[in-house]
């Protein structure tokens, strides 16, 4: 069963930044699909819970220089 949450994301200031967070997020092992959304500031991403998790996407976009935060 798959899971899914929504990040919204700080710092980004071109579509670019859009693209590199979404591909960093696709390369994260256990991720089925991550979209960003540049103009909401917010990712939507598909996951397996037992293999990746959040703290997990956090730390990606925070090396990449962006900071992401669960949303509820
Ligand atoms: Mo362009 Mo967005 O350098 O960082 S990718 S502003």
């Amino acid at each position: 069963v798959d899971g899914s949450v929504k990040l919204s994301l700080v710092g980004m200031t071109c579509q670019a930044c859009a693209q590199r967070i979404e591909r960093k997020l696709n390369q994260l092992p256990g991720v089925l699909e991550a979209t960003v959304n540049f103009a909401a500031e917010t990712a939507l991403v598909r996951y397996l819970p037992g293999a990746v998790g959040v703290a997990d996407m956090k730390k990606a976009v925070k090396d990449l220089g962006y900071e992401a935060f669960a949303k509820d």
